[in-house]
């Protein structure tokens, strides 16, 4: 066997493999695409991830919210709920079997491509656990070729859109031309579905000689120059004329009539249609409305396409790094503290591991963060935070569950989880860092691991990457660390004090949607131009801040973790679309504190993937700095008083 079998067949052994394929929405040409005319169709804002995860025997499980389900590579059988990713297994020929994992972003019952979604990731992963790379064009043609032997019909329109991103003009099984200008939609779903070959084959065949389809194909054409030029009513005129096709097509129901009368009143949208079939799934409108009688998605249109990612699983890393998996007692209780980052994480190089681009440090909030009991026990998982329990479709409970499963055995087979927290969640004070501390150090001593804190701050990690900073208290490295096993990316204490900094929380009220901080550093890294320069200018910063505690300079601290915020902002309004967490609030916060700077108080700010500002101050200047912010609450990172171990 020669060296590269040998080192493939290591990394199959400890080595997952990962793709996510976005869900898609048809904006043109439904229908017309299958008589050969052009349609247009976007990736969505949401993903859908297949993580496979190989196997030495022939076992295959599928887990998913679907349901779950144990076969044999040797009696596959293509079957509902599983059907795409079945058929994948079965052309895949595979000699042993694998773990596969789905979770989806979005429901398949919306019309939102689900099914060309899951075909795409499982197809892209099988790929990169066999080590071969394969074109977006053929992988498309496989991915055709799945969803036509699983549903017979079906043009390919939506697995284009999941493999390229952005917005694809697709005629005769191809991508003739990517459109990356997005205009913004408006989303609603109708309420019902009804399966896309299903609705295909209820089409009159008479339709197929008039000169319908290729009017729908024309006006896709028409609507591709409007979306290059930008030139939104327009587009809004053509969706109103391609809705009036469908209609002909006889594939519009009550529900969609009356939500496109509501969406004709509202001034703001410009055009409105539907999406994909019709008989059902999703209404498409052009321009944006706050209409709270329509159930709006959270949807737009992404820039993103399919993503494949080949790491290490958390599975074998943790079980690299804790001793066993029986509990020594049934129930352990355990405090972490949130913390502020004055050097920021803001970028993974590795998704699945949280490994950051850069190395961040932080200051613990004392006593305000998360308190968790985890108990074990032989019923279903339970988790709570702050009294409410978690419903099991919610993303809160499918990212706790999926952790949790890195720790079960036969001895631990489920968990009962409260989680307490005394910091506001909605006030962007890093609820997810003391959240899976806190649930890292219950761990340690439920189980009596005696890990020591680097090791903790590696599980912590894998729940969420500021975990990692909130194992201790006071100021906290993190280091990015250089191995693709993350095992050298830990966080540590530093052995300083400085017992008259302040930490001033802001809370402003606001509306605005909120863009979790993973989503937001994930749409930084690909898309901003400007993030490029991000890394770099972090580590420098990194050594700044540390040379600044060494030597209690608050000038220096403050500079630093200002400028520092600022530049992590500044690469997000790079993102494509732009992320802006800061409200006109947040601006007229950040002018005082620059009069207050002007005026001679020595106070800084820094700021998260939210509104709200920290003020960073000593307590000399606390008096002054109430005058400016009266409402301020002040935290006092080393007060001895809070027994906060
Ligand atoms: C930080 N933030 O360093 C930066 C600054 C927000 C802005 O770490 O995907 O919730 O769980 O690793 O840890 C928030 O990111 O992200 C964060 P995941 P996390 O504090």
């Amino acid at each position: 066997m020669d060296i590269a079998s040998i080192l493939f067949m290591l990394i199959n052994e400890v080595a997952v493999f990962r793709a996510s394929a976005p869900g898609s929405l048809m904006i043109m040409g439904e229908y017309a695409v299958l008589y050969g005319h052009m349609a247009l169709c976007a990736s969505i804002n949401r993903y859908l991830h297949v993580t496979i995860s190989p196997r030495k025997d022939s076992i295959i499980t599928i887990d998913s919210s679907l349901g779950q389900l144990k076969t044999d590579i040797h009696s596959l059988n293509v079957q509902a709920p599983f059907e795409f990713v079945l058929a994948c297994l079965k052309n895949a020929d595979l000699k042993t079997g694998c773990d596969i994992h789905i979770h989806s972003e979005f429901s398949h019952r919306q019309g939102l491509g689900s099914s060309a979604a899951v075909t795409v990731a499982t197809l892209a992963a099988l790929g990169a656990w066999k080590n071969k790379t394969i074109s977006n064009d053929a992988l498309l043609k496989e991915a055709i070729h799945i969803i036509r032997l699983v549903q017979k019909k079906g043009s390919g329109a939506d697995a284009a859109a999941s493999i390229y991103g952005g917005i694809v003009c697709y005629q005769r099984d191809t991508v003739l031309e990517k459109l990356s200008s997005l205009p913004n939609v408006t989303v609603i779903f109708s309420g019902e579905k009804t399966k896309t070959a299903q609705a295909i084959n209820r089409l009159d065949p008479a339709l197929a000689h008039t000169t319908l389809f290729s009017e729908m194909g024309a006006l896709a054409e028409k609507a591709k120059k409007a979306i290059t030029q930008a030139d939104w009513s327009t587009l809004g005129n053509y969706f109103i004329q391609a809705q009036e096709k469908l209609s002909a097509l006889n594939v519009s129901t009550p529900t969609i009539d009356h939500l496109l009368t509501i969406l004709a009143h509202e001034p703001a949208i410009l055009g409105a249609k539907i999406s994909g079939a019709g008989l059902g799934d999703c209404v498409i409108a052009l321009g944006e409305t706050q209409d709270t009688r329509l159930n709006i998605l959270p949807i737009q249109l992404g820039l993103g396409g399919l993503k494949i990612a080949t790491t290490l699983s958390q599975k074998k890393i943790i079980d690299q790094l804790i001793p066993h998996k029986n509990p020594k007692q049934k129930t352990a209780t355990q405090f972490a503290p949130s913390n502020i980052a004055l050097c920021k994480y803001w970028g993974k190089r590795d998704e699945i591991i949280n490994l950051p681009m850069n190395s961040s440090l932080s200051i613990s909030l004392a006593d305000k963060g998360a308190t968790v009991t985890i108990s074990v026990t032989d019923k279903e998982d339970v988790y709570s935070i702050n009294g409410d329990t978690l419903s099991r479709n919610s993303d809160h409970y499918t990212r706790l569950n999926d952790y949790f499963n890195l720790f079960r055995s036969k001895n631990a087979p489920a968990f009962s989880v409260t989680l307490d927290l005394n910091i506001p969640l909605a006030a962007g004070l890093a609820s997810s860092a003391c959240i899976y501390a806190a649930i890292a150090k219950s761990l340690n001593v439920l189980f009596d691991w005696q890990l020591t804190s680097k090791t903790l701050s590696i599980i912590a990690r894998l729940g969420s990457g500021s975990a990692s900073r909130s194992i201790e208290t006071g100021f906290v490295a993190w280091h990015r660390g250089a191995l693709p096993n993350g095992l050298d990316s830990v966080a540590e204490k530093l052995a300083l004090a400085w017992p008259s900094l302040r930490v001033g929380l802001t809370q402003l009220q606001t509306a605005q949607k909120k863009i979790s901080s993973r989503k937001g550093m994930q749409r930084t890294v690909e898309t901003s131009p400007l993030y490029r320069a991000w890394p770099e200018q972090a580590e420098a910063d990194f050594h700044l801040i540390k040379e600044a505690i060494q030597q209690k300079n608050m000038v220096l601290l403050g500079e630093t973790a200002e400028r520092n915020a600022l530049m992590m902002h500044a690469t997000m309004l790079g993102a494509q679309p732009p992320l802006l967490y800061s409200t006109p609030e947040t601006l007229s916060v950040m002018q005082r504190i620059w009069q207050a700077r002007t005026d001679g108080v020595v106070v800084y700010f820094t700021q998260d993937a939210g509104p709200n500002l920290k003020l960073l101050f000593l307590e000399e200047e606390t008096e002054k700095v109430k005058n400016y912010f009266p409402d301020l609450t002040i935290i006092k990172p080393f007060d001895e008083s809070l027994n906060n171990e």
